[in-house]
């Protein structure tokens, strides 16, 4: 078995959702933030078959289209009187990162 961690713009969370259930995967959704935006986003836990992971990427692959937009960062660390000045930089938002990971034992009660 694997469990597959998908990090995804809170805007796909949705259609995700509905096209993992659909493929006939369970699936968790949690609230995130990310280290660099400091912006909420979702990250999704799929446990599935060994075999069956591709299905799980394609599906997400389908449903998390990468788009650019301008944001400001976070600073991460000011001095007290000093003003938050930090460019808007480009990035890349919408996409997704998946890991796949062993699972050692699954158990359900
Ligand atoms: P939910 O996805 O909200 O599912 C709640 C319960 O609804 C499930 O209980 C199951 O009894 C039923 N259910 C789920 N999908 C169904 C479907 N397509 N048709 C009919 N009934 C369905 P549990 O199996 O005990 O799961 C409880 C919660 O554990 C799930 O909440 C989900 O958040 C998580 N979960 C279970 N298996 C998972 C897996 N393989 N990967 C990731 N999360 C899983
Ligand atoms: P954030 O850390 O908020 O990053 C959001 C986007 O900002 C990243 O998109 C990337 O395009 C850009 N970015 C991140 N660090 C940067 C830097 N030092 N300089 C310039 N641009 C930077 P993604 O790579 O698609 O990542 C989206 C979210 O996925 C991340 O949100 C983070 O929550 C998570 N993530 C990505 N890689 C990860 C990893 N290796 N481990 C854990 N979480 C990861």
């Amino acid at each position: 078995m694997k469990l597959i961690l998908t990090i995804i713009n809170h805007d796909d969370s949705r259609s995700l959702l509905d096209h993992l259930m659909k493929s006939g995967f369970q699936a968790t959704i949690i609230s995130t933030t990310g280290g660099f935006l400091r912006e909420g986003n979702a990250t999704i836990l799929v446990g599935t078959e060994d075999d069956r992971v591709e299905d799980v990427l394609q599906v997400i692959r389908g449903c998390c289209h990468t788009r650019t937009r301008f944001m400001s960062p976070l600073p991460p660390m000011m001095e007290p009187g000093e003003l938050p000045a930090s460019a808007p930089v480009e990035v890349q938002v919408g996409g997704a990162t998946s890991l796949v990971l062993d699972v050692e034992r699954w158990e359900k009660y």
